[in-house]
């Protein structure tokens, strides 16, 4: 009777301990005009581990950035506002980026834009102008501006870590202005990490990866190229920055795009010490600076994370719901030897 009873309480203590440290992780991907399939591509390698869901997955192809109705801004502020500590949200954007809007709160300084891909621009981020993302068909009219992507981030409560990911051109721009997400609440409580797929005054590259009926040929970022082939079970998000910019230094990749007649093998961008010559500081303005030696400039990661968070990619560390269980094991086969004895 008294085993009974013991069992009923460490059940009822085993589901009271599930309920105490629920934190989800949730996956929101947008990808737009030509890159409309990249961030669905990103979810169907999270999808294989464990803390990743279908059920806390939204995946969409071609999503206006800017709405009051129906937007990336809108969706976000969906997930602000029913998110809690603990949790984790992923926005992942692949799609068109810009960087030359009128800053009408001036939080992006006065610093003269360099040009596009110049490997040594003469001055450091952030410049003049407010970058955006959403672009969504030919209309600009959807483009969401990188001060509205850090208002819709204002309202996650503290806690609640942020992980974006940006194959856009520009992404980098999206920190650094004073109104941009490295001042939102989530950063602000040292739980923002972003990867970003080029520096503020980068353009990113997407070569040619499929054809679909509904939506016709799609492009996929060099980011996603290089995050797709180094994801692992078991690796943070730092690290899996890390393994990527390997990667992207390390493979030789078939450029495929269709600005250009002859195909070339290239590496995807420079290593982080990378310092270039006198003939690589001789950059080209078209499509992207590093024909004759890189595909693109290298995408840079945004990191508030402090050591109380840093989440895994992969499998989740042990909770107490599977300490509960080794407990519960551990009194019944210590009730049985009692009534053996
Ligand atoms: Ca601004
Ligand atoms: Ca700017
Ligand atoms: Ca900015």
């Amino acid at each position: 009777m008294l085993g009974r009873k013991l069992l009923v309480a460490f059940v009822l203590a085993l589901g009271l301990s599930v309920s105490a440290v629920h934190a989800d992780s949730y996956f929101y991907g947008v990808g737009n005009d030509e890159a409309w399939y990249g961030s669905h591509e990103i979810w169907m390698e999270l999808e294989d581990l464990p803390e990743w869901h279908i059920n806390r997955c939204a995946s969409w192809a071609n999503r206006r950035g800017w709405d009051t109705s129906a937007s990336i801004y809108t969706d976000i502020q969906g997930y602000a506002s029913s998110l809690e500590a603990g949790d984790v949200f992923l926005f992942s954007y692949m799609g068109h980026g810009g960087w030359d809007w009128p800053d009408a709160n001036s939080d992006e300084g006065s610093t003269s834009r360099p040009d596009s891909n110049d490997p040594t621009p003469p001055n450091p981020p952030p410049y003049t102008g407010d970058e955006s993302i959403g672009r969504s068909g030919d209309s600009s009219t959807y483009w969401m501006r990188d001060d509205q992507l850090a208002d819709a981030f204002a309202d996650f409560d503290s806690g609640v870590e942020v992980v974006v990911i940006s194959g856009a051109c520009h992404s980098g721009g999206l920190v650094g202005g004073s109104s941009d997400i490295d001042y939102s609440v989530p950063a602000g409580n040292d739980g923002l990490y972003a990867m970003l797929g080029a520096p503020e005054h980068g353009t990113s590259v997407g070569y040619y990866a499929g054809y679909s009926e509904t939506f016709g040929d799609y492009y996929r970022p060099l980011l996603s190229e290089a995050l797709l082939a180094t994801l692992e079970p078991n690796i943070s998000f730092p690290e899996w920055y890390d393994a990527a910019m390997t990667h992207g230094e390390t493979q030789t990749h078939e450029t495929n795009v269709p600005w250009q007649e002859e195909n070339l093998f290239l590496e995807f961008w420079p290593e982080s010490e990378w310092v270039p010559t006198t003939q690589e500081e001789t950059w080209y303005t078209d499509h992207w600076g590093w024909q004759e030696s890189y595909a693109q400039l290298r995408p840079i990661e945004y990191n508030s994370l402090d050591s109380s968070h840093d989440h895994l990619v992969g499998t989740p560390e042990p909770t107490s719901t599977s300490l509960v269980i080794l407990v519960l094991l551990g009194v019944s086969a210590k009730l049985r030897r009692r009534k053996q004895s």
